[in-house]
């Protein structure tokens, strides 16, 4: 072996007449333009020089080619382009080897499908992630992936950035071979030499169809694609056009095709909806970095997790450990109700494996990890303990107190409180550096966000190690302050506090809804509110029928669980618009003299989601959340704000900070104090200053 020609990204090592070029370029092995040039470069040497019968292609580091660099996407092209680099490779006279490990994504993959062969680690994945940055795999893979996998398994994996183990991309055709997580290059070398040895023909996969052949003979596949996914589609730009150029590689010939892939490229760029994902794309790799927070901590070892609850929050949060190994003693005061939270967890485990999500050995091996008891001395040697107790701070600081005397030091507990203050609760303790808030959503065991909640008394030991472990469970944990309602709550319940203001003007409760959700939330205030139940917080003793909310929980209108709430259901849960709710909110403003107007969608957009950014605003000014990208991150993932709008702060900059200002001073002067502008978001106008920029430290 000769260590040859090499530039400081990509070194040439000669393994007798096989070329290795070795790309090293940190984190991720982005496709820039400095890896491009070199790569470029070296290939054309390799191209030319007769004593190399084959090349591999290979990677340093965490993984193979990640895609583009991403940060390059803004910017227009520079050559090489990767679609320069991958016809290079194409009409090579010799074959070219990709050897994956890691993750093979977006041009990384369109890279791999331009060589003759592909070769993958066991834990190798492949993706044209490209649709979830709002654009589409502009350097041949709309051509080439449906060439190799066929049109409809093309089409999944493009049109939802799905990525694929190495299993499933070598039983589609994707990978030639598999080789051992700790032995790729030698896998590739051998692989080579047969190559080689056998003259084996150059696979270019522009020259196949064969796998298109069932879409030319049933082209209504693209529609059907189409009418199955509106739902999962609705409001995105780039799925329909992803789609599009996969239809043109059935309908074109290749470099026909190519030249559509561009077209259309060029048409989502122009768009809005790339820069806003790109935007959430890094707002999502901002969370860990924490200001006076040391980077070079040693990590905390979690052994033994303990839930206080076996609820369905309990369970969900739970099920998150469980599912990466780790042991969970989930902690009930009745033996009914630690039966019945086991039972629920697992019979979602059975139902994950029946549903092929996960294998049957993978949900025995997660049931097996859980233990229930109705002794907290059982939880005594845990690394981490994590309350899921109804919302009442009496109960909550009893069970600090006994969780503080009875499990060792050092450890860690944490509340799942969902707005309660977690000082107060820390203040039952003697460890109150170690009690946090670790604010999950529901589902817990599905939904990516955990708010951290950091009290003063917080140390680094602690919130460093929450938040790795976080990632660690899959979660995206974003860390916040203490206060009420945290961060996403709070700035939610805006949005609840105008919508049900809202129904005493003259809306009605699916007027507001259906606005939100043309929006792009996935669902309005008042479905939530029928699915969560209209009788949190109500009591039938207390209860005076002040409030529309009360009245429907008066006549038993309880929400999706009692068959009807704001909206009636059928056996199957479906919501229609109830015509006794409109009377009950009839009869209401009549009692109260109110003429009910028109309100359009306009005014309801401005009444449900300004408040929402002028709250964020304080959230900001009050140091409750580090970053405004941080509230985007938030807002996205644990509410279903938009992705494609970038977030609450990324959207407010869209519209203008002066019309959001001028709305919300409107606002004040129609309903007072409560919607008083916030100053960061006077400043902010008075500077022109971006939101979504501000950063706190
Ligand atoms: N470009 C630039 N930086 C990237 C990057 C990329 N493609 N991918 C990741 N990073 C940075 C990230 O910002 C972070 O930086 C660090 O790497 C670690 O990332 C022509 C046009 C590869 C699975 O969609 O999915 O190809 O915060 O925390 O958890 O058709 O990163 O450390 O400074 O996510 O180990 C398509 C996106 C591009 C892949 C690794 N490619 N990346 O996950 O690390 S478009 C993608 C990921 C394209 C072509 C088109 C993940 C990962 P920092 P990380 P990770």
């Amino acid at each position: 072996m000769t260590q040859s020609a090499s530039n400081e990204l990509v070194s040439l090592i000669l393994h007798g007449d096989i070329a290795v070029l070795s790309t090293d370029s940190p984190p991720v092995n982005a496709l820039s333009l400095a890896v491009r040039q070199q790569l470029y470069t070296q290939l054309q040497q390799l191209m030319a020089d007769n004593s190399v019968h084959a090349v591999i292609l290979i990677c340093e580091g965490r993984t193979f080619f990640a895609g583009a660099d991403i940060k390059e996407l803004g910017a227009p092209p520079v050559s090489p382009k990767i679609s320069e680099l991958n016809a290079l490779i194409e009409d090579s006279p010799k074959p070219v080897i990709a050897a994956i490990h890691g993750n093979a994504l977006g041009g990384g993959l369109e890279l791999a499908l331009s060589c003759h062969y592909r070769i993958a680690t066991q834990s190798a994945r492949c993706g044209l992630t490209e649709v979830t940055l709002g654009i589409l795999p502009g350097a041949g893979g709309t051509q080439r992936l449906p060439r190799v996998v066929g049109v409809a398994k093309a089409l999944d994996m493009i049109c939802f950035g799905k990525r694929i183990g190495a299993q499933e991309c070598q039983a589609n055709g994707l990978v030639d071979a598999i080789a051992a997580d700790d032995s790729l290059l030698d896998a590739a070398l051998d692989f080579a030499r047969t190559l080689v040895a056998e003259d084996r023909p150059l696979l270019r996969v522009r020259e196949r169809r064969d796998h298109l052949r069932e879409a030319e003979e049933n082209p209504a596949v693209f529609q059907q694609f189409r009418t199955a996914n509106a739902k999962k589609f609705k409001g995105l730009v780039a799925p329909e056009i992803n789609i599009q150029a996969v239809e043109a590689a059935v309908s074109l010939p290749f470099d026909e095709g190519l030249k559509k892939e561009k077209e259309l490229y060029t048409q989502l760029v122009a768009g809005p909806q790339p820069a806003a994902l790109q935007y959430a794309f890094f707002a999502e790799r901002q969370i860990d970095k924490i200001p006076g927070l040391p980077t070079d901590m040693a990590p905390k070892e979690f052994s033994k997790i303990g839930v206080v609850g076996a609820g369905t929050m309990g369970g969900g949060i739970a099920m998150n450990f469980a599912s990466i190994g780790l042991p969970v003693t989930l902690l009930e005061t009745s033996q009914e109700a630690l039966d019945r939270g086991l039972g629920v967890i697992r019979r979602h485990y059975e139902s994950s494996a029946s549903k092929g999500r996960i294998s049957d050995a993978q949900a025995q091996a997660a049931i097996g990890h859980l233990r229930g008891t109705l002794d907290i001395a059982d939880l005594a040697e845990c690394d981490l303990v994590i309350e899921a107790v109804f919302e009442n701070m009496a109960v909550k600081k009893d069970i600090f107190a006994r969780l503080d005397k009875t499990v060792k030091a050092g450890a860690i507990l944490a509340t799942n409180t969902s707005f309660l203050d977690v000082e107060e609760i820390a203040s039952a303790t003697r460890r109150p550096d170690a009690v946090v808030g670790m604010h999950f959503f529901s589902p817990a065991n599905i939904m990516k966000l955990v708010e951290v909640v950091r009290t003063p008394q917080n140390s680094p030991q602690v919130i460093a190690p929450l938040l790795a472990l976080g990632k660690r469970i899959g979660k995206i944990p974003v860390l916040v302050g203490n206060g009420y309602g945290f961060v996403g709550n709070r700035i939610i319940n805006q949005r609840k506090l105008q919508g049900q203001a809202l129904l005493l003007e003259g809306a009605m409760p699916w007027d507001v809804d259906r606005v939100l959700t043309d929006f792009g939330f996935p669902m309005g205030p008042f479905a939530m509110s029928d699915m969560a139940g209209l009788d949190i917080g109500w009591s039938v003793e207390q209860s005076r029928g002040e409030t529309i909310r009360d009245i429907l929980c008066e006549q038993d209108r309880r929400g999706q669980k009692t068959g009807a709430g704001y909206y009636d259901y059928d056996a199957n849960r479906r919501a229609t618009p109830s015509p006794l709710t409109e009377k009950i909110i009839g009869d209401f403003l009549a009692e109260k003299n109110i003429k009910p107007r028109q309100i359009g969608t306009e005014e309801i957009i401005e009444r449900c989601i300004y408040p929402m950014i002028n709250e964020a605003c304080k959230v900001l000014e009050e140091g409750v959340a580090i970053r405004a990208s941080d509230i985007d991150v938030i807002m996205v993932n644990g509410y279903g704000f938009p992705r494609y709008c970038g977030g609450l702060m990324y959207f407010a900059d869209q519209v203008g900070l002066s019309k959001v200002l001028a709305i919300m001073q409107k606002l004040e002067s129609e309903l007072g104090e409560t919607m008083k502008p916030a100053a960061l978001l006077e400043k902010l106008v008075s500077e022109g200053g971006k939101l979504h920029k501000i950063t706190n430290g």
